[in-house]
């Protein structure tokens, strides 16, 4: 359970929202919090549905371009600072947390370098049918109550919804993070008419504590509580679509997609607990692929392979151009057959970016196969930058 229950209700909100039958808040509050235990959340907590506090420091964040590339997000923000009018009569919000795998997987070579929350199952699929039970389960409780579930994608800021309802608190590396469950856990959240008992939020838990700002390879949290995309490794592997520049790819070292150097480096997370969903983990479908298996694998394949997995979003070509990216931070002569197979890619995004870890591999046999890939690439454009690779000293 996330956050203390509190008694009174949130300023504003009296006399709003559909009341609960009987009149009695506390009880139904009570039932929903176990109707969200019952629909598989590891833990819960309930705000209300008011405008964000945060909307100066979001509205800052976009104008200094610290989103990068996630044009979504600067569509239309307003909207995501104004809860209620995505449910009309909104008035409290249900947030959940799901926790995922404390531990990075020990497979191969691929998998100690995809985030943790990564590799099991799709936690978008998991939680959002969680939230359509809990949905269901609240429409039992109150018929006619309306509910609106949202997870990661929505126009929400969850974590500041989340912060409010107690289920931790803003860490430094901008996660939400509890004293006793850290901050391996996913947040989701059930926006309804209905009027329920908000909890508290907690105290900051950084104190003086940088840790995660020092972790960070990047220096992409820029101060406390500021992260600049456009430095971020997490940003780069999994949500840029197309090539990376060259001049970001030595900093993204072995990752192939998110990063969680600054989660590990959190004195929170030492004791983090293991998730109850075990669909989370890694799957034994997924198990022993490693970075030259990666760079080689067929569409059928990849289809088979990441079916339900979140890897599913940068796609096959995405999570390919991370492998060969891998694969030249790596610098080892072993991968040479997986990057040369490579230059028969029907995507010139992941040839070019296998061209770049043979010039970084570098030596004879990698300068021989890159003059290969230059002579046979059919591409004018991936031609010239195949060539300004082997012209170059990666
Ligand atoms: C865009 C996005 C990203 C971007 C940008 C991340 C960022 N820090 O903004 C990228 C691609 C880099 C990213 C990476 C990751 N993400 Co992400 N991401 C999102 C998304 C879709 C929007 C976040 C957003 O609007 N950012 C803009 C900033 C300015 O706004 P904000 O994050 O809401 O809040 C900031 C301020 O408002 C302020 N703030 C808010 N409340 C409060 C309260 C107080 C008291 C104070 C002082 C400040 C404050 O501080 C916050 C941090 O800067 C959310 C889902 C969602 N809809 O919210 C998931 C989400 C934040 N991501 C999540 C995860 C798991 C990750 C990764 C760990 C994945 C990985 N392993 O690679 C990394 C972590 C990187 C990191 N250190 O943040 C989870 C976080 C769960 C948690 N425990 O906090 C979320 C909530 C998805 C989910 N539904 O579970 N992500
Ligand atoms: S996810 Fe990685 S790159 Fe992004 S802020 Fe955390 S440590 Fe830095
Ligand atoms: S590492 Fe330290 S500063 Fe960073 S989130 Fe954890 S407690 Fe806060």
């Amino acid at each position: 359970m996330g956050g203390r229950a509190a008694v009174s209700s949130a300023p504003g909100r009296e006399g709003g929202g559909r009341g609960a039958p009987g009149g009695d808040r506390s009880a139904l509050t009570e039932r929903i919090r176990q109707a969200a235990r019952d629909a598989g959340f590891d833990r819960v907590g309930i705000t209300d549905a008011r405008p964000s506090e945060q909307a100066e420091a979001f509205r800052a964040w976009l104008a200094r371009g610290e989103h990068a590339g996630m044009a979504y997000l600067a569509r239309d923000p307003e909207r995501r600072f104004r809860p209620a009018e995505l449910l009309p009569g909104a008035v409290s919000i249900v947030v959940v947390a799901l926790h995922y795998q404390p531990e990075a997987a020990a497979e191969g070579d691929l998998w100690p370098r995809v985030a943790r929350y990564a590799q099991g199952d799709d936690y978008h699929d998991l939680m959002i049918a969680g939230l359509r039970r809990l949905a269901t389960a609240v429409t039992a409780l109150v018929p006619g109550a309306r509910t609106r579930p949202y997870v990661d994608t929505g126009p929400l800021l969850e974590r500041e919804i989340a912060a409010r309802a107690g289920l931790g608190a803003v860490g430094k590396h901008t996660l939400l993070l509890h004293p006793e469950h850290g901050s391996w856990f996913l947040l989701g959240e059930l926006l309804t008419d209905l009027d329920l008992v908000a909890d508290e939020p907690l105290a900051d838990p950084c104190g003086s504590c940088t840790r995660c700002l020092s972790a960070c390879p990047t220096g992409a949290l820029t101060a406390p509580r500021q992260l600049d995309a456009r430095r971020c490794i997490s940003y780069w592997t999994i949500e840029h679509r197309g090539t990376i520049p060259p001049e970001v790819r030595p900093a993204l070292e072995e990752w192939v997609f998110g990063c969680d150097l600054c989660q590990e480096a959190c004195p929170w997370n030492d004791a983090a607990p293991p998730p109850t969903d075990g669909r989370l983990a890694l799957p034994a479908v997924r198990r022993g692929l490693d970075l030259a298996g990666l760079l080689t694998l067929d569409r059928e394949a990849y289809l088979r392979l990441f079916r339900r997995s979140p890897l599913k979003r940068p796609r096959l070509e995405g999570l390919q151009r991370n492998a060969a990216i891998a694969i030249g931070n790596r610098g080892r002569e072993e991968y040479l057959p997986a990057l040369a197979a490579a230059g028969a890619n029907p995507s010139p995004v992941v040839r070019e970016a296998a061209g770049w870890a043979l010039a970084r591999i570098g030596g004879p046999c990698a300068a021989a196969l890159l003059a290969a890939a230059v002579a046979n690439e059919t591409d004018p454009g991936t031609r010239r930058a195949l060539a300004a690779h082997a012209a170059s000293n990666c």
